[in-house]
């Protein structure tokens, strides 16, 4: 979600700002602005558009400067415009800022009171002008910062700059993502680490209540009650050429096809033997693993679905309870704890607000067995768990999550066959075989991924329909969720998905002639039931588009078009069929035209609640 740039140098700042704000654009937002300091005078700049629009206005005036900072807002108060655009000014001083202020209309009123004039409908105008509050009562601007900062209640990430002082950015965290940039030519900050590897590998991130100095000359960092404090540099392995779109249309398309790569590089770790290991999951592993008696996986959207398949999986094949929730509510849930119990945390981007909420929260109940599976090695969530797991999946662009998604899948099957290892449920025979099949598992992938003429031939019929029926049974149900979640998110077709057994106890009201039913059908030991599942729609005139793979045997006729996929692949299918379903959404949306890397409404990582 929206992302923040800080930067001083020796050099012209505007061009490293807007560069960082391009490559925060994944992150999903709605409008753009920066604002530096030239000769010691504040100039602002705000767009109710693209980055690309700021880039124009900032050329335009030819604009130059050795210190700014830069924002890209995804809107949570006040609705998306110029007006409510960041930077934020009081008097002189200027504040981006990434998060939401919950206490914001309380000191808006007091500020009022005071004479302070509020021209947006923002919670982050109020950070402005209370540390302008605090500027006026004679605070030197760092102590304004970090003062003003204690007084908030919820999550921000700032930056802050101020007339006549240009020799300094002061920075502030607490809930919301920031890291500092240890540059040649001087001092950086930002949402994440792709923002800064234009001018810097080296970063450091800052800690919840972390207020931080930038100068030409160094930085300070000190903790909220004013202590300075050490935080150490990581020199980050993130590669530039990652974020390129190269030869692909668009982001989705290209982490698509990159499957194969990313699910290879995720189980590298297993490339080489014939046993599982789960130190994978970190030194501990083993013994925490081994006092684990249940397993509560948390996530949001897409995670969350990737959790619900290793339901299946955890329970059948290592005799390990399972549940799975919702971040967003497990937060606010009255829940019984369990020490007992792993904590399972999924998030690609290892920002998810809620994600990261709800952990604390399972923490705060005493729950310390926890385990993060993310894509984000330095990410806030990671930082939080005693046992992690990094998917390789590379940085994940497109809005609608592909890539993350599978290699998400290959690190719970691991959980899964460490889980039934070091519970005595794996025997060697099947752990040999499970693991031959893991590591065939990008070739399998690359195979399904050459059905895509077909599967563009189909999304040209769905992309004049309203609505859309997504089917599955067992393992499979959740990636009929997965299916139908992805059609929303970038073609804006209604869908729904149900368990098939389901159908006939309401939705099946809702097939006709103009809905479509997508049925994911592998060759499990629940075909049979699929089947009859499939014949339910058809005798109410619902035309098929069936997933079948190897042996499922469905023929094909009239209403019922069948895609056969190459393999049936066992426990593991259900990274094979998301495959068919994500092409299916892509060719969908670009036969309707949407803005298939960023659609309407989403962002990348959810930072806010
Ligand atoms: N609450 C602020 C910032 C929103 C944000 O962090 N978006 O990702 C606003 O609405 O402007």
């Amino acid at each position: 979600m929206c992302g923040i740039v800080t930067a001083i140098s020796t050099q012209n700042v505007v061009p490293v700002l807007l560069e960082g704000l391009r490559k925060l654009e994944y992150r999903g937002y709605d409008s753009a602005g920066l604002a530096v300091l030239y000769n010691n005078d504040l100039v602002r700049l705000r767009a109710a558009g693209r980055v690309a629009d700021l880039a124009a206005m900032a050329d335009e005036r030819s604009l130059a400067a050795n210190i700014g900072i830069a924002h890209t807002r995804w809107a949570t108060h006040g609705e998306p415009s110029e007006r409510n655009a960041h930077p934020h000014i009081s008097d002189g001083l200027a504040v981006v800022h990434n998060g939401i202020i919950e206490n914001y209309e309380e000191i808006r009123e007091r500020l009022t009171a005071k004479g302070f004039k509020f021209t947006s409908e923002t919670d982050t105008e109020t950070i402005a002008h209370l540390v302008k509050d605090k500027l006026n009562e004679g605070l030197d601007l760092f102590e304004a910062v970090r003062l003003a900062a204690n007084e908030l209640e919820g999550a921000y990430a700032i930056g802050v700059v101020c007339e006549n002082d240009s020799t300094r950015a002061i920075v502030a965290r607490k809930g919301s993502p920031l890291l500092l940039g240890v540059g040649e030519e001087g001092m950086y900050a930002a949402s994440d680490t792709s923002a800064l590897l234009q001018v810097t590998r080296k970063v450091i991130y800052l800690e919840d209540g972390d207020v931080a100095e930038l100068k030409l000359d160094g930085y300070r960092i000190c903790l909220s009650d004013g202590t300075p404090v050490e935080r150490g540099i990581t020199v980050s392995s993130l590669s530039a050429d990652a974020i390129e779109l190269g030869q692909y249309r668009h982001y989705m398309q290209k982490e698509i096809f990159e499957q194969p790569q990313a699910l290879a590089n995720t189980l590298e770790m297993i490339a080489g033997g014939n046993v599982v290991s789960p130190q994978v999951f970190g030194a501990q592993a083993g013994e925490v693993l081994g006092a684990t008696r249940r397993v509560l996986i948390i996530a949001c959207g897409t995670s969350f679905h990737a959790g619900l398949v290793a339901r299946y999986w955890l329970e059948s094949i290592a005799g390990i309870p399972c549940s799975v929730e919702i971040a967003s509510e497990y937060r606010y849930r009255t829940s019984v704890p369990d020490p007992d119990t792993l904590v399972v945390v999924i998030s690609q981007s290892g920002e998810t607000a809620d994600t990261l909420a709800a952990l604390k929260h399972a923490k705060s109940l005493g729950m310390n067995k926890t385990l993060a599976i993310c894509n984000v090695p330095e990410s806030a969530i990671v930082r939080e768990t005693a046992l992690r797991f990094i998917t390789r999946a590379g940085p994940e662009i497109g809005v609608a999550s592909t890539k993350a998604f599978t290699t998400q899948l290959a690190a719970l099957a691991l959980l899964t066959l460490s889980m039934a290892k070091v519970n005595g449920r794996l025997t060697e025979e099947d752990e040999s075989r499970y693991l031959t099949a893991m590591r065939h598992l990008p070739v399998a992938v690359a195979k399904v991924l050459e059905l895509e003429p077909e599967i563009e031939q189909w999304a040209q019929r769905f992309a004049s329909k309203q609505h859309a029926l997504f089917l599955g049974r067992g393992r499979h149900w959740p990636i009929a969720m997965e299916g139908a979640l992805k059609l929303k998110e970038i073609s804006y077709i209604h869908a729904e998905s149900y368990a098939a057994g389901e159908l006939k106890h309401g939705p099946l009201a809702l097939v006709d002639r103009d809905m479509p039913v997508i049925a994911v059908a592998p060759a499990d030991e629940l075909i049979e039931k699929l089947k009859s599942n499939l014949q339910e729609v058809r005798a109410r005139g619902g035309e098929l588009y069936v997933f079948a793979d190897a042996g499922s045997e469905i023929p094909e006729s009239d209403g019922v078009h069948i895609l056969h996929m190459p393999e049936h692949y066992g426990m593991l299918s259900p990274v094979l069929h998301v495959i068919p379903l994500q092409l299916l959404s892509y060719h969908a949306a670009l036969v309707k035209g949407t803005d298939v890397d960023k659609p309407r409404n989403l962002a990348k990582s959810v930072t806010v609640e």
